[in-house]
């Protein structure tokens, strides 16, 4: 542990101290060179913006876990923002309680597959008691249940290059995380809370549910997933369609 260790330490101070000396282009470039760059750090937020994921990309690279709750701190009202698409086709797979809903996973993966929601409550599942934070300044503790995101790569078998894992809903408000999230145990595909289906308005049948970043990263309405090795050629290239509102890639907490 300790090599690794003072090897990011190493990485992180070198980054710190190239920002200083030579300014944030050159401290990006480095940061870039050891996958610590946001993918919009071109974009409205620059470099600086670019800089605040790598030192928490650095800070929580050994899987540090977002706090869990115990039930009786589960919140009596969950809020919610951005209900349910109101348009087909997810009207029409949400009349039929989502048995025609389909989940796509593939893109760099050695078996693409389609799951049912039934294939996916059939798989090892993981309930967990955590806060959803959203950035406009409100937030709940609910329980989700539901499969990790890392064992559905490892079912679609995703290639050693793979680096980003990209999510599709049925409105357009797609995403993207990168490995090292995808693959914490934290970070699940959702189908349940607090005991029951997933409404519709919390993002029935499947939402990303991500403890460790902000609100809006945790993609409700899914139809598909997608694993790359580039977001360059996807969307605006900035990795999700989050810069366009305004918020930042990364929703890091
Ligand atoms: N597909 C999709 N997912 C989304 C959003 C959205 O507009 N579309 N809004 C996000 C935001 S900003 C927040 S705060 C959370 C809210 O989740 P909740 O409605 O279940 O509380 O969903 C996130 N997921
Ligand atoms: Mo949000």
């Amino acid at each position: 542990m300790s090599t690794q260790l003072s090897r990011r330490k190493l990485i992180a101070s070198g980054i710190a101290a190239v920002a200083g000396v030579a300014g944030l282009d050159a401290a990006a470039k480095l940061a870039d060179q050891y996958g610590l760059l946001a993918p919009d750090h071109g974009g409205i937020f620059g470099v600086g913006e670019a800089l605040t994921y790598g030192a928490q990309r650095i800070l929580t690279a050994r899987g540090s876990m977002a706090r869990e709750f115990s039930r009786g701190q589960i919140s009596r009202v969950s809020p919610v923002n951005h209900g349910a698409p109101d348009y087909d086709p997810y009207l029409r797979l949400a009349f039929n309680n989502f048995a025609d809903w389909r989940l796509y996973v593939d893109g760099l993966v050695t078996k693409p597959m389609a799951f049912t929601l039934n294939d996916l409550k059939s798989l090892p599942s993981r309930t967990q008691i955590t806060q959803l934070a959203c950035e406009e300044g409100w937030a709940y503790i609910a329980a989700w249940t539901g499969v990790p995101l890392g064992l559905i790569l490892h079912l679609v078998g995703a290639k050693p290059n793979a680096k980003w894992v990209v999510f599709y809903p049925f409105n357009d408000f797609w995403g993207s995380i990168d490995m090292p999230e995808a693959l914490h145990p934290q970070t699940l595909l959702a189908y349940g809370m607090n005991g029951e289906d997933l409404s519709l308005d919390h993002g029935a049948p499947i939402r990303l549910r991500i403890p460790r970043q902000l609100g809006y990263k945790n993609l409700k309405y899914l139809a598909r997933i997608q694993v790359v090795e580039s977001l360059k050629k996807i969307g605006d290239g900035s990795g999700s369609a989050a810069p366009g509102i305004g918020y930042s890639w990364y929703g890091g907490i």
